[in-house]
């Protein structure tokens, strides 16, 4: 029996970038709870407040085991007043009361309502609820204006908000693969973000595409998105150009934080039965004889199709056939080869873990990080990177693996 006296006392670095966090979390009702407050503060526009529950949450997610007493705590970083109030109280009464009111207040529920709906953020659904408004229903009849992109967030609201399996995205890679592919042979797609954490689901899925022949990605995008869209595939797309310039001079921070790689928010039709996805492909799948085949794209071919079976046995007429697709967001992104670590490292998150990359490169070394590049002032110059490796190198940090960067 081991006494509190007895219980280890964690320690760990400050910076999220300087810890494994694997998705194996020994405290989930802490860290849910704090990560509640700090969406409820995000949702309320207190950037600040959220970041501090974010770095709270993620310490107690790096631990190697379930906390049992504030003691334990006590060499631990990122840990506030008002965080700890919140672990003491689930640690003796197993839940802390401010957190349950502010689930169940009327706002908080609005807001997370409302911000469900693709294209709206926290200023749009403060003003909303400020305006009586905390349901659908009463958005939809309040004849407010709405924006593209949040009539086709409305529209498919369900959907979205639906958990995106790993199956799914695996679904929508082969898709994204043979559609780039066809369009620009020898491109490389691969899936970043949640999934390539070692997420099981997902909000969306994100791919990273760039070929190896520095400036053949140019108006890839374009391209790509027309092609998927002509073959059934896009409900919604909305695409940004790139136009990051590389300066000679340090970059101005405010448009250095800025992404700027031609990009893609979309939301996918994916067909439930995958002999559908490849109906729709057609021609390009399979490959015209003497294309370039990696091989890979023939997978979809082989794959189960356990859901098709028996559904187009018996039709009845009055019964209003199910959906036969499904609606998911996928952010697609083309980066030039010689940005491609940066783009990886950048688009793979957590977002507190690129928020604390940021600040290490900032704090601790007077280097400036992005998606694009890495700048550092002392030697007033870019850092040339191929590897992620190579960034974390450039850092001063050592390597932390995709699945370990789930802070
Ligand atoms: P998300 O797709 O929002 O998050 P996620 O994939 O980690 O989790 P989820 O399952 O909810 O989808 O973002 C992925 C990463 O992309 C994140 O680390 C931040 C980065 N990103 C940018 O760099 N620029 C952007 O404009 C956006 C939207 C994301
Ligand atoms: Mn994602
Ligand atoms: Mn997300
Ligand atoms: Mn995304």
């Amino acid at each position: 029996e081991q006494s509190d006296s007895e219980a280890a006392v964690f320690t760990m670095p400050s910076y999220a970038c300087q810890r494994r966090t694997t998705m194996d979390n020994k405290n989930p009702i802490l860290t849910d709870a704090l990560s509640l407050l700090a969406e409820n503060a995000e949702l309320s526009n207190q950037d600040g407040r959220g970041v501090a529950f974010r770095r709270a949450a993620a310490v107690l997610k790096a631990l190697p085991e379930a906390v049992t007493s504030m003691k334990q705590l006590k060499g631990l970083p990122c840990l506030g007043g008002h965080s700890q109030r919140v672990i003491k109280d689930i640690l003796e009464n197993g839940a802390s009361d401010e957190v349950q009111s502010l689930r169940q207040s009327e706002r908080y529920q609005a807001l997370k309502v409302l911000t469900g709906i693709f294209g709206v953020g926290a200023k749009t659904a403060d003003r909303w609820i400020r305006d009586g408004i905390h349901t659908l229903q009463q958005l939809r009849e309040s004849g407010h204006t709405l924006t593209r992109t949040q009539q086709a967030g409305l529209e498919h609201y369900e959907d979205l908000n639906m958990p995106v399996s790993k199956a799914e995205a695996d679904d929508i890679s082969k898709i994204v693969e043979v559609v780039v592919d066809s369009v620009l042979p020898g491109s490389q797609v691969a899936l970043t973000g949640g999934f390539r954490r070692g997420k099981q689901t997902g909000h969306d899925v994100d791919f990273l595409i760039t070929h190896p022949e520095e400036g053949k990605e140019e108006g890839l995008m374009t391209k790509v998105v027309s092609l998927l869209d002509s073959k059934g595939f896009l409900l919604y797309q909305q695409m940004t150009r790139n136009s990051y310039v590389e300066s000679e001079d340090a970059p101005a921070l405010a448009s250095f934080h800025m992404d700027r790689f031609e990009r893609c928010f979309s939301i996918f039709k994916l067909p439930k039965d995958r002999e559908e996805s490849l109906k729709q492909l057609g021609s390009l799948y399979p490959k015209p004889a003497g294309g370039v085949c990696d091989g890979r794209a023939g997978e979809v071919l082989h794959r189960e199709t356990s859901q098709s079976q028996g559904s187009h046995s018996e039709v009845q007429e009055e019964v209003k056939e199910p959906k036969s697709w499904r609606a998911i967001r996928v952010d697609l992104v083309v980066s030039p080869f010689s940005q491609f670590a940066f783009a990886q490292l950048g688009w793979t998150g957590s977002k507190l873990f690129e928020r604390e990359l940021r600040r290490w490169a900032g704090q601790e070394k007077r280097m400036s990080l992005n998606s694009h590049a890495l700048y550092d002032s002392k030697q007033g110059k870019y850092l040339q990177a191929t590897s992620e490796e190579e960034i974390f190198t450039h850092l001063g940090l050592e390597f932390i693996p995709p699945s370990e960067r789930n802070a």
